[in-house]
């Protein structure tokens, strides 16, 4: 198939003002009703051609008159229709089997055929499964729903918008209808129905609608939904204060499924959340996982305004939706818990995913050019880089500035399908700034690296700062233009004070922080009354998505991560440390680096005067995907055992003595609190488990055998068992038995079962997965179950997929296959596993390389993941 192109983007020539549904539910077969009011003028229209995938078209009338087979065509998933007029009704009556609906993609059943309920997913393209409908964003119409359905088997009828009567039919048959006073693109509809309990709170807006929030789920666990409620009410309230932006309908719904491709779904007023990202209890879920939840609550409500109320005109737009309500989500979650902790998270994930993405064969820009198939496109880069570029802009222009524009953003285009150039246009109008310099970064790939070199002339008392960049070419783009950097920076004396800044051509002194912006190839900036050589803090709270270059000394290093007030710079110095260490430290052998990051960080250990959960990830070395990023030439196990060995000098700088006397301190609070000093405690305990089983095996596993039978809550118990079944442990059998046992029938936390076994490092990964993969309660129809165990193993375990037989490529590609016959948007996931296979050394890469081709030549893989596999062989 040819690729769809950003610079082919037509307006399209039919549009629809109202669209009518009525929905008679089945099981197995469910018969969709559709009528269309039309838009458009046929004079210059092309004939009327309407997107449907799969439908068994029942009958079709236009304006009231049954349409003869010569009045339409309907195929290759296009119906067209022949004599339509601007304000013609084409009514279509259709057939889908949502029980054998495996991709999970339009109308499906989610659970058994006795128990479970229907729901859709429609974006990007799944409203073309339901019903035939122009399938763009761009086209905008408004929503009356009425769905059918018997009873007893479907109590709860839901679908977006507000209710508009409900009411009994024969043969124990009922109705409900619901009409959405928005109009909105397809991708946003959204119905739910069967036997689901609720739980509600009444929500008064600031500008006084009473609106009612409920979220929905199967009975058993409807009891695990109340933290999500409570985040839902967080989330509202902070989007009226922070953005004076208010909920528009009266009635708010919230599903959870435990059969979702993705995290969750914004369909106006009726969010469907995977179960992972809205069930939460202290037994099954960690604090990582609370905190997911309120993240993805969250990021689904804000895209209210920032993706329904404001969508996208295509596509190619998506990060204009995405990229905001990211940077919206993130923005919150710092608000409610730590800005440096929520900031350090954010980056480190973006270095483990995006980094690499842009690295490699699968690089595309922020708004990418082209594309084959659109749920490929939802990627690190769109939504995590995206963010990135919205955090840059609003950097520039400042809270007030930032908040200015997206007022005007919302003034101007509520109701619209919008571009990214009318965003930065809203910012830079409201501010009388031109953002358009920023257009570069949504439209070229690769991670720009920002070269930095200091130079001190102590007869004049100037120290000058030469900033250059370069980005590497990626796929299609061998040519890469210089872009706007935003570099916030500090300068720091010997003794670990801030420096006033004075920089050259600025009339006065610019307190002790501030951001230069480097728009050209290379550039110079001169600070003048410098006393000393001082030290640079560059790209504070990482200013722009680069990778930094910078020839410090590790004692420069070693002063930031001692000294620098903030946690973000503190942490980053310290990444910065542990990866020079990592470069310099060769067989066995202890460079300065190493020992620099050991001291420093031993110090701050003994000292104590650090947030504990700072601390914890003060003590963590970048990723194993962090340090292959870096290399020219990866061998997984290499790495993985060169990591190991920088943590043991860690854990022995450190000493068995204080580690353990902190464990035991810390395990003195052993109650599963949501405080912030409860689940730092929690975080530093985990990490300090982790260095002391480098050091003492024994006793370590026989403290995290006793925090396994002892946890109060999923922190610690995963924690423990995780160490005992990464290292080893003689006692991780039965720990792994009694986990199974307790959560047999909770798939969430038996989700964790399967991953922690999967990321067991080294060859010995393999045979668990291929055992796990044969326990009955596997299943690759379930997409978190099959990331579970194999997600977990291609994409968060290197040392144990990259085996230098093949055999972890061969497992992959084998199950790629099959999984793809039932979802294919879960197989071309997986299948980025295999992103940066050609940076590998030669044995893997060859045998990488096998298993891809022997992929790429199976008959009739979807499009979906031969995208990616031609993509990534390329
Ligand atoms: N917008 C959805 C993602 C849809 C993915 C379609 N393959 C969730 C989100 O970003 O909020
Ligand atoms: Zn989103």
């Amino acid at each position: 198939t040819a690729p769809i192109r950003l610079r082919d983007y037509r307006r399209p020539d039919w549009s629809v003002e109202a669209i009518e549904l009525e929905i008679d539910l089945g099981i197995d077969s469910t018969e969709v009703t559709s009528r269309i009011t039309l838009h458009g003028d046929p004079a210059k229209a092309e004939p009327l051609r309407l997107d449907g995938e799969e439908l068994e078209l029942l009958t079709i009338s236009l304006d009231g008159r049954a349409l003869n087979a010569e009045d339409y065509r309907y195929e290759k998933g296009v119906l067209e229709v022949s004599d339509a007029h601007g304000g013609s009704v084409l009514e279509t009556r259709v057939r889908v089997q949502p029980a054998a609906n495996t991709t999970l993609e339009g109308l499906y059943l989610s659970g058994s055929r006795e128990h479970g309920f229907l729901l859709t997913q429609c974006e990007a393209e799944g409203f073309r499964h339901i019903t035939f409908f122009p399938d763009r964003p761009d086209v905008l119409a408004r929503f009356t729903v009425t769905l059918r359905a018997d009873r007893e088997r479907f109590p709860v009828l839901l679908a977006g918008g507000n209710p508009a009567g409900s009411g009994t039919l024969a043969d124990g048959r009922h109705w409900a209808k619901f009409v959405d006073p928005h109009p909105k693109p397809c991708y946003l509809f959204a119905l739910v129905a069967g036997r689901l309990e609720n739980i509600q709170r009444d929500y008064l807006t600031a500008d006084g609608r009473e609106v009612k929030l409920v979220i929905w789920s199967e009975a058993n666990v409807i009891d695990r939904c109340h933290y999500a409620l409570d985040a839902l009410e967080r989330c509202m309230r902070w989007d009226e204060h922070k953005y004076g932006r208010n909920y528009d309908l009266d009635v708010f719904h919230v599903v959870a499924t435990h059969d979702f491709n993705m995290g969750a779904m914004e369909n106006k007023g009726l969010n469907i959340f995977n179960a992972k990202y809205l069930l939460a209890d202290p037994d099954s879920s960690t604090d990582e996982e609370y905190r997911a939840v309120e993240a993805v609550v969250a990021h689904e409500y804000f895209h209210n305004w920032t993706g329904n109320r404001v969508t996208c005109r295509d596509w190619f737009q998506l990060s204009l939706k995405e990229g905001l309500t990211v940077f919206r989500e993130q923005q919150f979650s710092a608000d409610m818990n730590s800005l440096p902790l929520k900031r350090i998270e954010d980056v480190a994930l973006l270095r483990r995913t995006q980094f690499p993405e842009d690295a490699g064969p699968l690089a595309h820009p922020v708004r990418p050019a082209e594309y084959r198939e659109i749920n490929n496109f939802y990627t690190a880069t769109v939504y995590e880089k995206g963010s990135e570029l919205v955090r840059m802009i609003a950097g520039r222009l400042g809270q007030e500035g930032f908040r200015r524009g997206m007022d005007l953003y919302f003034e101007r285009h509520d109701g619209q399908a919008a571009t990214i150039e009318h965003f930065l246009s809203a910012l830079g109008d409201a501010n009388r700034i031109d953002l358009t310099p920023y257009l570069a970064w949504y439209a070229q790939a690769g991670t720009p690296r920002l070269h930095a070199k200091g130079e001190y002339d102590s007869a004049r008392r100037e120290y000058t700062l030469t900033l250059s960049q370069q980005t590497r070419p990626t796929p299609g783009q061998p040519e890469k233009t210089p872009l706007p950097i935003p570099v916030k920076l500090s300068l720091f004396d010997r003794s670990g004070t801030m420096l006033p800044l004075h920089l050259q051509g600025d009339a006065q002194v610019d307190g002790t922080e501030r951001v230069i912006v480097l728009d050209k190839p290379s550039q110079r900036f001169v600070f003048k009354h410098v006393s000393a050589p001082p030290v640079p803090s560059l790209l504070r709270g990482f200013s722009a998505p680069v990778v930094l270059e910078c020839d410090y000394s590790p004692e420069e290093l070693a002063l930031l991560l001692t000294h620098d007030a903030d946690g973000f710079n503190r942490w980053e110095a310290g990444q910065q440390l542990a990866m020079l260490a990592f470069d310099t430290s060769h067989d066995g052998n202890d460079s300065a680096a190493c020992k620099a990051w050991c001291d420093a960080l031993a110090a701050l250990f003994t000292l104590q005067t650090i947030d504990d959960a700072l601390l914890a990830d003060l003590l963590t070395p970048p990723g194993e995907i962090e340090f292959a990023d870096r290399q020219s030439e990866v061998d997984p196990a290499k790495i993985h055992a060169q990591r190991q060995s920088l943590q043991h000098r860690l854990a022995e700088r450190i000493g068995v003595s204080d580690l353990l006397a902190r464990y035991r301190l810390l395990s003195t609070d052993s109650h599963a609190q949501l405080e912030a000093a409860s689940q730092a405690k929690r975080r530093l305990k985990r990490r300090v488990l982790e260095l002391l089983v480098l050091l003492d095996a024994d006793q370590a596993h026989e403290l995290a055998a006793k925090q396994y039978d002892s946890a109060s809550g999923m922190t610690d118990r995963l924690a423990a068992l995780s160490v005992l079944v990464r290292t080893n442990a003689t006692q991780a059998s039965a720990a792994l038995a009694h986990f199974r046992e307790r959560y047999a029938d909770n798939p969430l936390a038996l989700d964790k079962w399967f991953t922690v076994q999967a990321q067991v490092p080294g060859d010995a990964a393999l045979a668990i997965v291929q055992r796990l993969e044969n326990d009955p309660a596997f299943t690759l129809k379930n997409p978190n179950r099959a990331r579970s165990l194999f997600g977990a193993f291609a994409s968060t375990n290197p040392s144990g997929f990259h085996r230098t037989d093949g055999a972890g490529y061969a497992l992959i590609a084998e199950r790629l296959a099959q999984l793809d016959a039932l979802n294919p948007q879960i197989a071309a996931r997986l299948a980025t596993a295999f992103n940066g296979w050609q940076r590998l050394e030669p044995v893997r890469r060859s045998a990488a390389r096998l298993a891809l081709e022997g992929l790429a030549q199976r008959e009739g893989l979807s499009p979906n993941l031969s995208e990616i596999v031609s993509n990534v062989l390329q």
